[in-house]
């Protein structure tokens, strides 16, 4: 077996000296936001839980203690995502509550 290095080594054996040439593009990790649900007087209950089933994708059980945490103690988080997913979410929340006639209010805020 050959005891030449692959590429860029000045000649002899022992550790690699050559110049580093693998690409290693730049990825920067994205910025991430919770999506916060708020409470509000009359908004029935099942249908914060059902938001939560569906545009979240919690299980019953979770959903169930996110709607009761937010009715207590007035917000809670539904979940933390990508700027463009959050605002996506918040926008299908709010319209899916405006054509159910219901004022649930949902909004994001940067981690
Ligand atoms: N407070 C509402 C009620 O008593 C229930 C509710 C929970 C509304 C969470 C909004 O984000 C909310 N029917």
């Amino acid at each position: 077996m050959s005891s030449k290095n692959q590429r860029g080594n000045s000649g002899q054996n022992g550790p690699a000296t050559g110049v580093a040439t693998k690409a290693r593009p730049k990825t920067k990790r994205p910025s991430l936001y919770k999506v916060l649900l708020l409470n509000d007087d009359y908004t029935p209950m099942e249908f914060v839980v059902h938001i939560l089933e569906n545009f979240f994708n919690k299980a019953r059980d979770e959903a169930v203690q996110i709607m009761l945490h937010v009715h207590r103690h007035g917000v809670g988080i539904c979940g933390i995502f990508t700027y463009e997913v959050a605002e996506t979410k918040v926008a299908q929340v709010i319209e899916f509550s405006r054509r159910h006639q219901h004022p649930l209010q949902c909004t994001m805020e940067k981690e």
